[in-house]
């Protein structure tokens, strides 16, 4: 039964990736799930696997390079070894809920629930995409997934841009409370003038969404995650979305208003709060966020939401597979950039896992 639902949430949202449905996120019936004594903590985790690619190429995509005969020699071995080291990293942090960035498709993101986290998240989505390389959003659960929607990235400066649409899940928790999730990946940083503009109005639309949700359901929790390809500081944030200095400032700056959680990192060196390592420039930058925005009630009264963020808890996780370099290592062929060794491309991939380190969160269910 469970398998059938889980397939059931896949082809729904398959076949109406391509726009936004008009139903409501939250259904108003109440949830049957039974309160767990072991579920009091929800961690939530966001994770730009890079390039999680299948072996086969796919025609309609631009994914030629991960294939045996490709570029980066994508074979079963190395395929093999990224799902098991990406789904170990996953276990390990004991996250309830993972934001996904760079999944190619629905047959690959379930080879990584089944064999590299070992069924340990039953539920699951995938985003639509106008990406050419055909990578996703994704999201997996502990928890029951109640909708989903794929939100288009393809007006204004993103209008032909062919991006990834932004991820939007509705769970409910044992205790009933609401969790809005929304995972995203915005436009790559380029030399291109316009990518910015592209951000910003990307930062505009999940504001816009996020709002939206939270308006119709003022006792949610809405948690934006992913790769956001920006600082906090940098032009996206500022003009796109109405970020506060602290948590409690949601209470004033009310619906509309989000606060970055990572924020609380700010004091640290680049190399401690960085979650991507740039070669080229040997510097790090902290692309990987988690947001959040409060429903009104929630804004008034934060214990209302059922659920709340437990201050301090958020860290850039430092895995066991991150090499004593402290720079993580995914699996492609990156010559001096690390990566696999291009001197023997069909080798393994034993340490490899992705190019960015992950970030969680804590939150309390409040009973
Ligand atoms: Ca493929």
């Amino acid at each position: 039964m469970r398998n059938f639902r889980n397939l059931l949430a896949l082809a729904l949202l398959v076949t109406t990736s391509l726009e936004a449905t008009a139903a409501p996120v939250f259904p108003t019936r109440p949830g049957r799930e039974s309160n767990n004594a072991n579920t009091t903590r929800l961690r939530v985790l966001t994770y730009n696997v890079q390039n999680l690619f299948d072996t086969e190429d796919d025609p309609s995509t631009s994914d030629d390079d991960f294939t045996p005969k490709g570029a980066q020699v994508w074979t079963e071995r190395v395929l093999r070894d990224k799902i098991m080291n990406i789904g170990r990293v996953i276990l390990e942090s004991e996250a309830d809920v993972v934001g996904l960035v760079e999944i190619e498709n629905e047959a690959i993101l379930k080879r990584l629930v089944s064999e590299g986290l070992k069924n340990a998240f039953p539920h699951m989505v995938l985003a639509a995409t106008k990406d050419p390389r055909g990578i996703r959003t994704a999201l997996i659960s502990k928890h029951p997934i109640v909708s989903s929607q794929s939100h288009a990235m393809d007006r204004g400066p993103l209008n032909g841009r062919g991006t990834r649409d932004i991820l939007e899940v509705a769970l409910r928790l044992p205790n009933g409370a609401q969790v809005a999730a929304f995972v995203n990946h915005w436009p790559a940083r380029s030399n291109e003038p316009t990518r910015p503009a592209q951000r910003t109005e990307a930062a505009k639309i999940l504001s816009e969404r996020m709002t939206a949700t939270l308006r119709s359901n003022a006792r949610a929790l809405a948690v934006a995650m992913g790769d956001f390809n920006d600082e906090l500081g940098d032009v996206p944030f500022e003009r796109g979305m109405r970020l506060v200095d602290k948590i409690d400032d949601l209470v004033t700056g009310g619906l509309g208003s989000f606060f970055a959680l990572d924020s609380e990192l700010l004091s640290l060196k680049p190399e401690e709060r960085g979650t991507h390592y740039f070669h080229p420039e040997k510097s790090w930058s902290t692309l990987d966020h988690m947001l959040v925005g409060a429903g009104s009630d929630a804004a008034r009264n934060p214990l209302s939401a059922r659920i709340k963020y437990k201050g301090g808890s958020i860290q850039v996780y430092r895995h066991s597979l991150v090499p004593t370099t402290g720079i993580p290592e995914g699996c492609e062929i990156l010559g001096a950039r690390g990566g696999r060794a291009p001197s023997n491309p069909r080798a393994a991939c034993p340490k490899g896992s992705s190019d960015h380190l992950p970030v969680y969160a804590d939150f309390e269910f409040v009973r």
